[in-house]
């Protein structure tokens, strides 16, 4: 087809064309992926005119985790949290930058079907220096009955029962990437015409891959598995035919998506100090675990499937092994020997 004549879908029109295959679906879903897009190219604007306008840098208060709360944070959480609420599909939200979940209750919110938790603004420690940052999102079908506020237990669900999740990457282009039970597409935003068009349909995670992404700061806190893994990756051998390239940005969004296209493993381990690492389970890691599974790959927390483990507290954190198929069942075997060896010591 000359390029005059091709048919470039936007967002909304791929999310309609998508319903209309579902005579019996209400469209909600859709609508609240609009309402995510949206909030999204506001945050874009701003973050593209960081350093113009007094947007940069810290807030000065710390977060429920103790982090310091940049602007960009809070402006992105307020964008998020203000589009859905005067949406008409989500009945609540948490968010990373908040201590609790936030429950609309208004007649139309109560009605809802959904509730979404988001990272509004992950990679925060990028803002400032003008690296690729993103937003996480996952969505769940609440399990209170509808025309009644939400409760904890529609957050605290495993991340299996996401009915859909996705991000946002605000770099070198904006790309919005979501994903359903029914695969991966990824949508790149356009400026001339302010709206995300579908440029990556049905992404795959290629079973293999040569890029391992870590942060080797932390090398010697790991446990053995994960430093034989990282030895394998730097090595030569039959299997594998390394050495792997290490990529980390330290902006997971811009690192996942990285090794989503082209192959690869991220790896956030736990540490002698954080035995349960940096990332959190709702807002981080499950998402991407419903993406890239659902592109073909694997995540795990070294012991079971991220999207297997029961949530118990809205800002718990995992380790977090993510990527391509193939270098997954080699960091877990790597993981396994270890284990077995010093169990046998013990
Ligand atoms: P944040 O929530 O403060 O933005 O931290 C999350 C980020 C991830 O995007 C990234 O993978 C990780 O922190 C990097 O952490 P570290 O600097 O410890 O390697």
């Amino acid at each position: 087809m000359s390029p005059i004549n091709r048919q470039v879908l936007t967002l909304d029109e791929f999310t309609i064309q998508s319903l209309r295959q579902f005579p019996q679906a209400t469209g909600e879903l859709s609508t609240l992926l609009r309402d995510i897009g949206l909030a999204s190219k506001r945050v874009n604007v701003e973050v593209n005119k960081a350093g113009l306008v007094d947007i940069l840098g810290d807030t000065g208060t710390m977060n429920v985790q103790g982090e310091e709360v940049k602007k960009l944070d809070v402006f992105a959480n307020n964008q998020f949290t203000g589009v859905l609420q005067r949406g008409v599909s989500c009945a609540g939200i948490a968010s990373e930058e908040m201590d609790e979940f936030v429950s609309f209750d208004d007649d139309v919110s109560r009605n809802s079907k959904y509730i979404c938790m988001y990272d509004p603004l992950d990679g925060s420690g990028n803002i400032d220096v003008n690296v690729s940052i993103g937003t996480i999102f996952g969505i769940y079908r609440r399990v209170s009955d509808r025309g009644t506020p939400v409760t904890r237990e529609d957050f605290l669900q495993k991340g299996k029962h996401q009915v859909a999740a996705g991000y946002i990457v605000y770099g070198s282009s904006t790309m919005l990437v979501y994903a359903t039970r029914r695969g991966v597409n990824g949508f790149t935003l356009d400026p001339s015409i302010g709206e995300f068009c579908l440029s990556h349909p049905d992404l795959k995670c290629p079973d293999a891959g040569n890029i391992y992404s870590v942060n080797h700061g932390n090398y010697y806190q790991y446990e053995e598995g994960v430093k034989k893994y990282i030895t394998l990756c730097q090595n030569k051998n039959k299997t594998n035919g390394g050495p792997y390239t290490q990529r980390y940005i330290g902006s997971m969004v811009s690192d996942v998506h990285r090794n989503l296209i082209k192959g690869g493993i991220f790896m956030y381990p736990g540490t002698i100090e954080k035995p349960k690492g940096k990332l959190r389970l709702l807002y981080e890691c499950n998402p991407f675990a419903f993406i890239v599974e659902a592109a073909g790959g694997k995540a795990t927390n070294g012991v079971q499937p991220i999207l297997e483990i029961q949530p118990t507290e809205l800002h718990q954190r995992t380790p977090f092994f993510i990527g391509s198929k193939t270098m997954m069942e080699e960091m877990e075997s790597c993981l396994a020997s270890e284990r077995t060896e010093e169990k046998i010591k013990a």
